[in-house]
């Protein structure tokens, strides 16, 4: 059976379609952060949303299930096969097209599988922005971003991934291609049938392409890095910052001294300012002029009533980005660091100290000597409360005790990351019976063979 579905692959795909030999097939087997392994039968790389219409038929034709991959950049190993050697992974790479970019109407139509920083790119070319912003951008693609409703840095701005998608084509389980593809500000003819495969992490569709919103390009921005003696004073410092530059904030970062510490153990990366326990990396945008003395003056404010304990502005674009690296590479460092336990949690952003303060005190009980990287986005309430495992620890007791923690706080599992395989069982545990069978009646619906990325947010097995 599947000697045929590979020689039915193959004729439909030809040569570079097509992916067999076990060495080739080894860095789609895999997470980046190599914790996810699995084993494909083969992977297909379709060049045209027909070609992966053709895909989907094979597969269901033999039986096989699929598994969609855009840039292979996720946290939460969706984008993986099991290890049967059986599911074909489905890799968007080929297609990989800016399709138009529409300056006035402020519209950006890509492929799925174009890169995001492509498409940023082509955005800024026509002078205007795509405001999805995430350390993975240079891998990540258009597709992944939507199916997994990514978040990233300019959240508290402009939305997830879902706020800016006007339209997307996706294929069905059966192979059927749905063209949403419209490029409208309004539309509420009928059911926005688009989000179902928005943060649904392919299982309930395969994106192919999408349209998706620009804004204008600020034409003023800075960048801020302070040192603050507290989570509560971080907080303050973003009511402050609220205050005086109102709805121009696009980034409000908190990161850890230990985020730091593993920046400058495992990347010689330092700060520009005295150290504290905690920090801000704050942005904002502004195309009218004054931007960078409202700043100025908030920082002035916070450095004297103690808010913040240093904190530099960016002259150039150079230091901006110099900034930037330190909160880009933090994930790096601690992936350096060892093996740690992800927690993309997020609480009302008013809770976070208390959620912070519960969390390492259930840590401290329930896992001593476990160490905690917390950094994220202040300015959305979440916080990625990652735990880095030492001799002895267990990684799913600690799973636990965090959104225990989260749970007191009515907060989410999952901010931004999705649910993966990684977070399966959680998403179970976690929410209502009557969720969970809705969502199932859904996958049901769409996918009664349970075909399409199986055992990813939903169990495989009903
Ligand atoms: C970030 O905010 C990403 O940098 C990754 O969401 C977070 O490594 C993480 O847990
Ligand atoms: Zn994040």
């Amino acid at each position: 059976m599947s000697a045929d579905l590979i020689a039915r692959l193959a004729a439909a795909l030809g040569p570079s379609g097509l992916v067999v030999e076990e060495a080739d097939m080894a860095a789609f087997a895999i997470d980046w952060r190599r914790l996810f392994p699995g084993r494909p039968l083969c992977v297909a790389r379709p060049a045209s949303t027909a070609e992966v219409a053709q895909v989907v038929q094979a597969c269901a034709a033999a039986g096989a299930s699929i598994v969609p991959q855009g840039g292979n950049t996720g946290l939460a190993g969706g984008a993986v096969p099991d290890a049967s050697g059986g599911q074909v992974v489905l890799s968007l790479q080929r297609m990989n097209k800016v399709r138009a970019v529409d300056p006035v109407g402020l519209t950006l139509a890509a492929d799925a599988g174009c890169i995001l920083k492509v498409a940023q790119d082509a955005a800024a070319e026509a002078g205007r922005l795509l405001p999805i912003s995430l350390a993975a951008e240079g891998s990540a693609t258009i597709g992944g971003v939507i199916s997994t409703n990514a978040g990233g840095v300019n959240v508290l701005r402009y939305g997830m991934a879902r706020a800016l998608v006007l339209g997307l084509e996706a294929v069905l389980a059966d192979g059927t291609v749905v063209d949403l593809n419209r490029r409208l500000r309004k539309d509420n003819a009928g059911y926005d049938l688009k989000q179902l495969f928005i943060g649904t992490e392919g299982t309930l569709g395969i994106v192919t392409g999408a349209v998706l919103r620009l804004v204008p390009r600020p034409r003023h921005t800075i960048t801020a890095l302070l040192s603050v003696p507290s989570p509560q004073a971080a907080l303050d410092l973003l009511a402050l910052a609220q205050e005086e530059l109102g709805d121009t904030i696009s980034a409000f970062e908190l990161m850890s001294g230990f985020s730091f510490d593993l920046l400058r153990r495992h990347l010689a990366l330092t700060p520009p300012i005295a150290s504290g326990d905690w920090f801000v990396l704050l942005e904002a945008g502004a195309s009218l002029s004054g931007l960078r003395e409202a700043a100025e003056a908030a920082l002035a404010t916070a450095l004297e009533n103690g808010t913040a304990l240093d904190g530099v502005i960016a002259e150039t674009g150079a230091q901006a980005a110099q900034l930037w690296a330190l909160r880009e590479h933090i994930t790096d460092g601690e992936a350096r660091e060892g093996k740690s336990m992800k927690h993309d949690v997020s609480v009302p952003i008013a809770d976070v100290p208390a959620f912070l303060d519960a969390a390492d005190a259930a840590i401290a009980a329930g896992a001593p000597g476990a160490l905690v990287n917390a950094f994220g986005h202040l300015g959305d309430g979440n916080i990625h409360y990652n735990v880095i495992l030492g001799p002895g620890h267990d990684g799913a007791a600690i799973n636990t005790l965090v959104h225990d923690v989260v749970a007191r706080f009515a907060g989410s599992i999952s901010a931004e990351h999705g649910i993966g395989q990684y977070r399966v069982d959680e998403l179970i545990h976690r929410r209502a019976p009557q969720e969970i069978a809705l969502a199932r009646r859904l996958k049901r619906a769409l996918d009664p063979d349970l075909r399409l990325n199986p055992g990813k947010v939903l169990p495989a097995q009903e």
